[in-house]
């Protein structure tokens, strides 16, 4: 399920308001399919599985991060029926899949075909690598990974300003990865001024997946560029299942103190700054307890000299 996991982060950034599902088919031990959810949503991440493993799917075990569709739909054939017609004779599905049209149909009709079915194995994984799609039907809006790029003592900039650059090339590649694999990114207006960043994607290979670009501004819209007013307005989002937050600090903070933050990212570069420009600024702390049980250490890494290090909001 892992794998299946890592194969269906290469849809992510690309599949909303799809989820970007993986899958894997394994016949005596042998992976004879792998498939993921293809830009725009459809092939679905079982079909290109099956199109790979061909007559070996008969009597194979097929590992899908969501429960497998069951839905008529326009755009192509319900996942479940391929399965069951492909011969395959286990399905483990590591979630069920919330949207309406499935919720459960899709299981059912696997075993009504006399398929063994199995949810629940790497559930975990399965749940971070579809967090965005996940999250937006439980809640109504993406899931939010905040970027900050600051110094060993948390600042993004010197008193006058200059903040290029903090980290260094291996960071600022991961966060143009980090691009890549988002729907939209976000920036204030600040940040807009200051840089007129382009907020694309470059990297070899990957210019094609430059997502939607997005400003945080109460003041007039900017032509290709999605207006928010205020963080709450991703709710009104719809299509968007990963949002990347990229600053400035009025920005990262409005989005922490309205707790729309799931992830962060934190890039630390081995410098010290003193004084100079924070991160974040006011988040709404009232006492120091606030502060503490809310954000939970999921992976940590060199980038070069630079520390990566992601955190997840703990919701429990
Ligand atoms: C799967 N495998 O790879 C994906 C699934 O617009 P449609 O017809 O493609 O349907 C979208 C719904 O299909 C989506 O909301 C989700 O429930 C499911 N996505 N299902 O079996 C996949 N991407
Ligand atoms: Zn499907």
């Amino acid at each position: 399920m892992e794998t299946a996991a890592a194969l269906g982060e290469r849809g992510r950034g690309r599949t909303a308001p799809n989820p970007n599902v993986g899958c894997v088919i394994v016949r005596d031990g042998r992976v004879v399919g792998r498939g993921w959810t293809q830009p725009g949503g459809r092939p679905h991440a079982e079909r290109m599985a099956l199109d790979e493993a061909g007559e070996a799917a008969r009597g194979a075990a097929a590992y899908v991060t969501l429960e497998p569709c069951c839905h008529r739909s326009p755009r192509g054939p319900a996942c479940a029926d391929l399965l069951a017609r492909a011969g395959v004779s286990r399905v483990v599905a590591a979630l069920g899949d919330p949207d309406p049209r499935v919720s459960g149909g899709g299981l059912a009709r696997l075993r009504d075909a006399g398929v063994e079915v199995t949810v629940g194995p790497g559930a975990e994984a399965a749940r971070r690598s579809i967090a965005g799609f996940l999250t937006r039907l439980a809640l109504g809006r993406p899931w939010v990974t905040l970027k900050l790029a600051m110094s060993l003592d948390g600042k993004i900039a010197l008193p006058s300003g200059e903040s290029r650059w903090i980290t260094g090339e291996d960071a600022r590649a991961h966060v143009h990865l980090e691009r890549a694999r988002a729907d939209m990114i976000l920036v204030g207006r600040g940040t807009y001024d200051a840089d007129r960043p382009r907020l694309d994607v470059r990297l070899p290979g990957l210019e094609e997946r430059s997502p939607r670009r997005a400003l945080l501004t109460r003041g007039e819209d900017v032509e290709g560029w999605t207006r928010l007013q205020r963080p709450e307005a991703i709710f009104d989002l719809g299509d968007v299942n990963d949002l990347l937050v990229e600053g400035g600090s009025a920005t990262a903070s409005a989005f922490l103190s309205a707790d729309l933050v799931d992830r962060l990212l934190i890039y630390r570069a081995p410098i010290l700054i003193g004084e100079g420009r924070s991160s974040i600024g006011y988040i709404g702390l009232t006492s120091l307890a606030d502060a503490h049980r809310r954000w939970r250490m999921t992976d940590s890494r060199m980038l070069g000299i630079d520390r990566l290090e992601v955190y997840e909001r703990d919701r429990e």
